[in-house]
């Protein structure tokens, strides 16, 4: 049997296939007769599909995707729904019409129907997220030498239940709904993999230079199962979770703007981890040069290493060969024998973070993400071994734990109100708890025994939201989209009724 990444985006033409046959699939009828009867009162006729991809929470493996190491998150019941209808080549208006069902909030955008089109990343709309499908389907198809016809206009609606800015990924949701709505409405469907792929590429248009963690689990997600997604090239394996251990998430009410605050943070750590790469390389015998044209990441000169260091851990070279004092560009210069402007002239986005750097901290940085890369095995091995369900637990916890404190101290994207969440989540016996996605706001993620999940979730309303709840931050009635338990769900699928 072909993997399921090799497979086609499946499409279904009930809801029952995807939202299964409970209560959820009530509210997911609702809301798909919803966005139809919107659809006709915007556009004045139906759509002629939809697509849905899911958000997910990453169990392990945090910011080290874009370094070639592989992850572990689960997609998450959370999803946005793409509705959409093509207009016919000889129809006049060439225009795509994206608009929303929460118009009150996001406004219609309108972009040319034009492919080649750049977006305006000085002025942050949320349909660019769109257009970064929109062009992705088009960069894919032409590489593949396909047909996609000439420019139509294309009406849209699109309905996210993902949580945005917290780090569950409402981005990847809406950027693979757009573009598998895209393709589906060309007729088109390309292996998962594939898809993965070009999502990951085509989201970098908003201006981060992300890993394809999101869109790899959004698209490749199977019901009951977290996804161990490995990168070049793009694989999903299955990896059974023990029942009796619930994953509950819960939002640090801080919001985490990536896209906004790329060149301090996200992008930041991007090019701090290629600097660490390099000046590894070097140290390790390249000439400068090669290194910078070849240690892209940190897993390319991961091999050097290990066989430096005797040591199957690479962080024991890191030791020896970087300082834990942050180096200046010059530090760095006097081994690159390169200007750093140099090094990143073809990625503006790079340039962005040395403008508004005045440091980098290569020790810190290739520490944690050496270190995070084996935390995604050992908590894979210790999900397969024999271990009795109670140690296996904690020992996932513990690893989950020894993540969060990585990801705080040495990579730094955490924020007050994490540590302070993650804290009350131990306190009440979660057996790990860390931060999940990108950080700097965004939620937490818990591991808890499934039988204390409902007084765990009580608790944390308790020390954690009501005092925000008292100042009005948010509002009692939300605090199920704040604070839910989750399984693992299903990955993107077409809906043609
Ligand atoms: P969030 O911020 O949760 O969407 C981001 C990246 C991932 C990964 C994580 C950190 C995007 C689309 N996603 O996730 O690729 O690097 O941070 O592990 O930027
Ligand atoms: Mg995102």
């Amino acid at each position: 049997m072909a993997r399921h990444e090799e497979l086609p985006v499946p499409i279904f033409s009930t809801l029952e296939p995807v939202y299964g046959d409970g209560s959820q699939l009530e509210e997911a009828q609702l809301r798909y007769d919803i966005l139809k009867s919107k659809f006709i009162q915007f556009f004045g006729h139906p759509p002629h599909l939809y697509a849905r991809s899911p958000g997910r929470v990453n169990l392990i493996g945090e910011h080290i995707d874009y370094e070639g190491y592989s992850v572990l998150p689960m997609a998450i019941r959370q999803d946005t729904i793409v509705a959409i209808r093509k207009h016919d080549a000889g129809e006049s208006e060439k225009l795509l019409r994206i608009a929303n069902v929460n118009d009150d909030k996001y406004t219609m955008c309108t972009y040319p129907a034009d492919p080649e089109q750049e977006i305006d990343l000085q002025k942050h709309r949320w349909g660019h997220y769109f257009i970064c499908g929109y062009k992705g389907y088009h960069e894919y198809a032409k590489s593949k030498g396909l047909d996609a016809g000439v420019p139509v206009g294309l009406d849209v609606i699109v309905d996210g239940t993902v949580p945005t800015g917290s780090g569950l990924s409402s981005s990847a949701a809406f950027v693979c709904s757009s573009t598998i709505a895209i393709m589906a409405s060309f007729d088109a469907n390309f292996p998962k993999k594939d898809i993965a792929q070009l999502t990951c590429e085509c989201e970098q248009h908003i201006g981060t230079q992300s890993g394809g963690m999101d869109q790899a689990i959004s698209v490749m997600a199977q019901s009951g199962f977290a996804e161990l997604i490995d990168f070049n090239p793009i694989r999903a394996t299955d990896v059974q979770l023990p029942a009796g251990g619930s994953f509950v998430i819960a939002h640090s009410l801080a919001e985490s703007q990536k896209a906004v605050t790329a060149a301090t943070n996200y992008n930041n750590r991007v090019v701090e981890c290629r600097l660490a790469a390099i000046v590894l390389g070097i140290k390790l015998g390249m000439k400068p040069q090669e290194a910078i044209t070849k240690a892209k990441t940190l897993s390319d000169v991961e091999g050097l290493c290990v066989s430096f260091a005797g040591s199957s851990d690479p962080v024991v070279a890191v030791k020896e060969l970087l300082v834990e004092d942050p180096y200046t560009a010059e530090d760095i210069e006097k081994i690159t024998e390169e200007s750093l402007q140099a090094i990143f002239a073809d990625s503006p986005t790079s340039m962005d973070v040395l403008k508004a750097a005045n440091h980098y901290k290569l020790f810190q940085r290739a520490s944690h993400v050496y270190s995070e890369a084996k935390r995604v095995y050992a908590f894979k091995d210790t999900v397969l071994s024999k271990l009795g369900e109670e140690d296996m637990l904690k020992k996932l916890g513990d690893l989950m734990n020894d993540s969060h404190y990585s990801c705080s101290v040495l990579y730094e994207c955490s924020c007050p109100e994490l540590e302070e969440l993650v804290k009350i989540c131990r306190d009440n016996g979660a057996l790990g708890a860390r931060l999940t996605g990108a950080g700097w706001g965004g939620c937490a993620v818990a591991l808890v025994k499934e039988n204390i999940v409902p007084q765990f979730i009580l608790n944390l309303k308790e020390q954690f939201y009501q005092s925000r709840i008292e100042k009005g931050v948010i509002n009692k009635n939300d605090l199920g989209l704040y604070v839910f338990a989750s399984k693992p769900s299903s990955g993107a699928a077409i809906f043609k009724f």
